[in-house]
This record gives C-alpha cells, sequence and structure tokens, in this order.
C-alpha cells in the first residue's frame, strides 16, 4: 500500500497509468475472462507491481445500480496481459475497477484506482438502492456500523459481526485481514477501498473490525464486507449515508 492515492476509480488514465483493454461488451450470463494491461507512462504494459493485501491487482465488478458486486483476482501473463475471472453477469453497463501500486517507475507507492465501463447487451432492469442503514444481515450473520461519516475526511468506522445474537470469534485472516470492505458511491461509480486497523495476530479474529474511511463524496455508498468463517466467504452489503 503506498503513501498516495492516484484516482477515484472513474477514470481509465490517472497520473499518466491507464487501465487498456480492447473489450467493451461482455456477454450475457456467461462467465468470462477479460483481458486487460496496465499500460505506464511509457506506453508499456508494466508487469512490476507490489503486493498490497496478498495480491498484486485487486479487480471489481460493479453493475450501473450497485448490485452484482465481484471483487476477483486476475493473473497476469509475463507481457503484462492480466486476465479477470467474471462470473456471469447481466444485462446492462458495468463498472470494472482495478487497484494497485506499481513497484517502479513514476507511479511507485502510489495506489492507482483505474477503470473502464462495459456493457452487456440484453434489457436492463435496475434495482433501487436499499435505504442508508446500519446493519444488515448475510448467510445468517448481522453486521453493524458504528460511525459518522462526512465527505473528504477520514473517520473510524467499527464494524461488528455477531450470529444469533452472539458475537463472533471466529473470522479467518482474509487477504492479510479479518474482513475487506470496499465501497462505491451512487449516481458515479466512485470507488473506495476502506484500510482495516485492526491488524490480523491470530489465526481468528472478531467480532469487531476497525477502518479508516474516506469517502470523497457526499451521499450515498453501497458499501461491501467480506469476511471469512470456516473457509467460506461472505459478503455482506449496506448503504450508508455520507453528509
Ligand atoms: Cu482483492
Amino acid at each position: 500500500m503506498g503513501a498516495m492515492t492516484s484516482g477515484d476509480g472513474l477514470s481509465a488514465t490517472s497520473g499518466g497509468y491507464t487501465l487498456s483493454s480492447a473489450t467493451t461488451r461482455l456477454p450475457a450470463a456467461k462467465a468470462f475472462g477479460y483481458r486487460f494491461t496496465i499500460v505506464g507512462p511509457d506506453g508499456r504494459p508494466v508487469t512490476g507491481f507490489a503486493v498490497d493485501q496478498t495480491k498484486r491487482l485487486h479487480f471489481y465488478a460493479i453493475r450501473s445500480d450497485l448490485t452484482g458486486f465481484q471483487h476477483v483476482h486476475p493473473t497476469m501473463a509475463a507481457d503484462g496481459t492480466w486476465t479477470a475471472p467474471l462470473a456471469a453477469l447481466s444485462a446492462g453497463t458495468w463498472r470494472l475497477v482495478a487497484t494497485f501500486t506499481p513497484d517502479s517507475g513514476s507511479g511507485k507507492d502510489t495506489d492507482f484506482v483505474l477503470s473502464r465501463t462495459v456493457t452487456v447487451p440484453g434489457r436492463a432492469v435496475d434495482t433501487a438502492l436499499p435505504a442508508a442503514s446500519t446493519r444488515t444481515t448475510v448467510d445468517g450473520y448481522t453486521v453493524t456500523l458504528t460511525g459518522d461519516l462526512t465527505a473528504g475526511m477520514v473517520h473510524p468506522l467499527t464494524v461488528t459481526v455477531a450470529r444469533g445474537g452472539t458475537p463472533v470469534t471466529d473470522l479467518q485472516p482474509y487477504l492479510d485481514s479479518y474482513a475487506h470492505l470496499t465501497a462505491f458511491h451512487q449516481g458515479d461509480g466512485a470507488f473506495a477501498h476502506l484500510h482495516p486497523t485492526t491488524a490480523v495476530t491470530a489465526g481468528h479474529g472478531g467480532p469487531t473490525l476497525s477502518f479508516h474511511a474516506e469517502l470523497t463524496r457526499p451521499g450515498d455508498w453501497r458499501l461491501f464486507l467480506q469476511f471469512q468463517t470456516a473457509g467460506t466467504l461472505h459478503t455482506a452489503a449496506v448503504t450508508v449515508h455520507v453528509s
């Protein structure tokens, strides 16, 4: 993780680096390997990336209505061509987001967030964004958020996980953390990765996890909290309002 951030996930180019792909349409309802390169300031595909949260590149897919969240880890060929293994997408417009930190060149130590949009053909049906809440459930787990969020400032955000009213303490490490938290802004799809401040010190964690939340814009954001128990990954989604 670098000291600076370049891009808010709304542009394919930032700071001289470009998320480049020949693909603008993806097939409907069918798994797809999305191929792309990260082109550096010298015009060539970047092949050297620093590891952040155990991966050299993190990749997300989100539909324009903030449904359909996917978080995958593409593989890179020697020439710098990445392939992201996307599960089937529904018809509509999708934003594909790559986050990475070059390990050399002018972008060394900078966290980049670049994106492109793709179209999936067919009749697109939008889902209304659920109302803002401090609580959501997934797979029998209740996730509760605590923290006041103001745009453009860093705020502590605390997440508590319970099951059947009992605090959960068997969270397994996932990507060097007990939970992975990302957020997308309603309307423009701006991206934020919320960095965990709870260190992984044991084979199991919970029930309380702390994050640094820095959400750049006011409005509603859809948060996706990913955590693992007994080898299974859970993804909880909740809408939060940022003033
Ligand atoms: Cu990732």
